[in-house]
């Protein structure tokens, strides 16, 4: 019996939580695994709450039902009912074994949610996605996360075809069967939710390292891809190490299985997966080689390697109740990797890189229709909510209770929390409460970040008192919405300056710091006034020093006090920080015609900075860098995209003048000198700003700037330093582009991850041009829908990278968008709704462009049969 897919749009809320009716306390799961079909039978053994007076119901979409049986009893088709997405079983009682057996279509599955086929029919691979609501496309369950199971897993297939067998746990046999099949075994330890299981059955290659934890434990890493893959894994292998032994000495934190496997698949919908003893990962997230990755792909592998091992504690081993509080677990594994990249390269650069990913990407979600709390209240499709919000401002909502702890104080409240909820399903009350039992301390006012959308504005002004030495500093905070919302606890770091550049020390009453010039006030009211005494002259604050609060600071600085913080902080963010802002009111002398102050500041303080031999390269290179087209655009209520992106250009062009032809080509070819591929930080920052300099440099004189561009492209000795000449090489349409273009295509043909690169840097060709380029790459026997980073690089790039380019005002780029996805969801729900976030904010677009969206997005909402993921997103964006 085939069950329809309900596409139920019903909201899921938080306040109807309610504990499990029936729980799986162990499953034996046998699968008989095929390409085109697979078959499973699943044998739960089943508890019933007795407080609960309900019929046994379980979650179970697209199965074909083939048996099934209870307590050893086939069941009369009267005894059951499979409709819609769920299974109502009668006469099952505490302590019943239900035995099912469905059949599966892995080849047909192009949602890639559920058992499906990576690659090619005649050499794919098999492979699971569970989270969030995947496994119930593989058997009947209690697909929800506060149902942890013991699993045993058999599999069984044709040797030849699948050699290779995996699943989580730890290996229990394996052998021969009649027919060229063979079978493998695997038993988890850790009672684990369904959304942790995964396997993975082909021909898969493998690289391996034994490993021994802190507490003694022989583990075997292996990594295994396809054939042509392998070599590109050992970057990973070394990554898993590092995290690994960081989580072993930064959370006390041991791996707790005999294996641990990692998987790369082309074939994926999201980055990783943190499978119990089987990580998946998105080849881009994992593969990495000096021919075909750049510096910032390999930071990122060693980012995205760190997250999925950290979730084996934060996440695995601590799960979440329920999907709400799915911030629990991805807003703490962010923290933690966050912190683990920071151990492991350069601490000012990694917070400059996660600030502006909060702000390009968190930031204008929490702006517009599709804002929710990080916490969300309720939810139509769980998929949607893999988001920035609860990613990213998640992260900054811990690293603020960190901040607020202490090194030490974090320690004991991470070990107390563990301790407390290992094994179990928590909440974010759960979290807090160890965080603040730990520390005397009571956390809950924190509680109001998890579930307030909207980034919260910060408002400082100071007052010196010249005759009482004193300098008084007013913050205030505000956030749009209803105006009862309590006020939240906003940790504010700070340092003051003199107007020479030198930091003051700190006299605040109440108040003792570490460091005498640096402190932590905390804004727990509306507004509240703090008063430094023996400030003799008039100060300049640096405030929010780190980013210690994900908040939009105001403060009245005048562009000599910016200039002065960008010359002199030593807190690095912070000096990028000021040097943000002050590009920020120079771009608003540009656009609005006034007076070219905030210009002149910016552009002397950074020619003095590039002078300026004890700065970092790759510091300086972010330095050379203004707020980006979406930052910008942030600012601004009636938004023209395109006259943005010609305003930052003239402002980066005022700066290339300031520094001169001359300066940026001997900077150029001072750096062009280096031309080592290692990865070590000096080698990385070069190239960094090499690029730098070349972009600025076309600004100038294109034509010299091409000529090096395309001289860097021929002779580059690594991805970093060929991606940079093709890319000014393409944006600047130079007559170099399509030779560079024709010899990647060809030089990258058999590297998908490399030729999405290509894709990507097209796509994002600015102005009008775009779309022509989109409509012709499309065309590119490589191009597929079938392929989310495939989508991701051509369409994903033009809409979401290339605001210029998308935003035409004869609304084109809104059109192919909503045509594209309507194809689009019927092949994968999930990356056609993501892809449809990039219709966020149309609202604030100028008129012409606001009412070309607005048409798009209704006309696209008029399809019939839109899945539920695609639906939500339109209506909400919609609204
Ligand atoms: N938990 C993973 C992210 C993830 C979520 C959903 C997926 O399939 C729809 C896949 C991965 C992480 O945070 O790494
Ligand atoms: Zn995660």
């Amino acid at each position: 019996m085939h069950a329809l897919p309900e596409q139920s749009t019903a909201l899921i809320r938080l306040s109807d939580y309610r504990a499990p009716a029936w729980r799986v306390e162990t499953v034996e799961l046998d699968f008989d695994l095929g390409i085109d079909a697979s078959e499973l039978s699943a044998r739960l053994l089943l508890r019933r709450d007795p407080s609960q007076n309900a019929p046994l119901r379980l979650d179970g979409e697209n199965l074909q039902l083939l048996s099934i049986a209870l307590d050893g009893r086939q069941l009369p088709a009267t005894a059951y009912r499979y409709a819609g997405n769920g299974l109502e079983v009668d006469g099952a009682r505490d302590g019943s074994v239900l035995e099912t057996r469905v059949r599966l279509r892995p080849a047909a599955n192009t949602a890639l949610e559920g058992l499906y086929l990576s690659g090619s029919r005649e050499a794919g691979f098999l492979l699971t996605q569970c989270e969030a609501e995947g496994f119930r496309h593989i058997t009947f369950f209690t697909d929800r996360p506060d149902v942890q199971s013991r699993y045993s897993v058999t599999l069984r297939a044709d040797r030849a075809r699948f050699p290779v067998l995996l699943a989580g746990g730890n290996p229990d046999g394996s052998g021969e069967l009649e027919g060229g099949r063979h079978w493998a075994r695997f038993v988890d330890p850790h009672p684990k939710p369904s959304y942790l299981f995964a396997l993975v059955a082909g021909r898969l290659e493998k690289i391996e390292r034994d490993y021994v934890t802190a507490e003694g434990r022989a583990v075997q890493l292996k990594i295994w891809a396809e054939a042509d893959a392998i070599d590109r894994c050992h970057y990973a292998m070394d990554a898993l190490e590092r995290s690994m032994r960081w989580d072993e000495q930064a959370y006390g934190r041991n791996y707790d299985l005999d294996v641990f496997h990692v998987v790369a698949t082309h074939d994926f919908n999201m980055g990783a997966m943190e499978n119990k003893g089987l990580n998946i990962f998105n080849a881009k997230c994992l593969l990495a080689d000096p021919d075909s990755t750049t510096d910032d792909e390999y930071r990122h592998v060693e980012a995205v390697v760190a997250h999925e091992y950290f979730h084996n504690w934060s996440g695995n081993r601590v799960t979440c109740r329920d999907w709400f509080q799915l911030s629990l677990k991805e807003g703490l594994t962010v923290f933690r990797e966050q912190s683990f990249s920071a151990d492991m390269n350069s601490a000012p650069l990694k917070r400059i890189e996660d600030v502006s990913l909060l702000r390009r990407a968190q930031f204008p979600e929490d702006a517009g229709p599709l804002a929710h709390p990080v916490r969300p209240a309720q939810y139509s499709e769980i998929n949607n909510f893999y988001t920035a919000t609860v990613y990213e401002k998640g992260a900054e909502l811990v690293r603020m209770l960190a901040g607020a702890l202490g090194k030490n104080g974090f320690r004991r409240g991470m070990d107390r929390y563990f301790e407390r909820n290992d094994g179990r399903a928590a909440t974010l009350e759960n979290f807090l409460a160890a965080l603040g039992d730990a520390n005397g301390t009571d956390l809950t006012p924190y509680l109001a970040w998890y579930g307030q959308a909207g980034t919260p504005r910060l408002s400082a002004r100071g007052r010196h008192d010249a005759a009482r030495h004193e300098y008084t500093l007013t913050l205030a905070q505000h956030v749009a919405g209803p105006e009862s919302r309590p006020p939240l606890p906003i940790p504010v770091k700070l340092a003051l300056f003199t107007h020479h550049g030198d930091m003051l020390p700190l006299h605040l009453d109440g108040q003792t710091s570490k460091s005498p010039n640096e402190l932590v006030v905390a804004l727990t009211q509306a507004e509240q006034d703090f008063v430094f005494t023996d400030v003799v002259t008039a100060p300049v604050p640096s405030l929010l020093r780190g980013f210690s609060a994900p908040v939009i600071l105001e403060c009245e600085y005048t562009p000599d006090e910016l200039a002065l913080l960008l010359a002199h902080d030593v807190d690095g963010f912070n000096r990028w920080e000021a040097g943000q802002q002050l590009a920020a009111r120079a771009y608003e002398n540009l656009r609005d015609d006034t007076s070219a102050d905030a210009l002149h500041a910016w552009c002397e303080a950074l020619a003095s900075l590039f002078d300026n031999p004890s700065i970092d390269d790759a510091l300086l290179a972010d330095l050379l860098t203004p707020p980006g087209e979406v930052e910008l655009a942030e600012r601004e209520t009636a938004i023209d995209p395109q006259r943005i992106h010609q305003l930052r250009q003239d402002l980066q062009q005022r700066l290339a003048e300031r520094l001169g032809a001359d300066a940026l080509h001997r900077r150029y070819q001072a750096l062009a000198a280096h031309t080592s591929i290692e990865l070590d930080a000096l080698s990385q920052a070069r190239r960094r700003l090499k690029r730098r300099a070349l972009e600025l440099l076309y600004l100038l004189d294109s034509p010299e700037a091409c000529r090096l561009a395309a001289a860097q492209y021929r002779s580059a000795p690594g991805m970093t330093d060929r991606l940079a000449a093709l890319t000014v090489l393409v944006r600047g349409n130079a007559t170099q582009a399509s030779a560079a273009l024709l010899d990647y295509r060809e030089r990258y043909a058999d590297n998908a991850l490399a030729l999405d690169k290509w894709f990507a840097v097209q796509a994002q060709l600015p102005g009008e041009p775009a779309l022509e380029r989109v409509l012709l790459l499309e065309r590119d026997a490589a191009f597929t829908l079938k392929n989310p980073n495939r989508v991701q690089a051509l369409l994903g790039a033009f809409v979401r990278g290339n605001p210029s380019g998308f935003h035409r005002i004869d609304g084109a780029g809104y059109r192919l968008l909503a045509e594209r996805l309507t194809k689009l969801d019927t092949l994968n729900p999930q990356v056609a709704a993501r892809l449809a976030t990039a219709f966020n904010g149309w609202q604030r677009l100028e008129p012409l462009r606001r009412e070309a969206a607005r048409a798009a997005i209704v006309e696209l909402a008029r399809h019939d049969g839109l899945s539920r993921n695609l639906t939500e997103i339109i209506g909400s964006v919609l609204n």
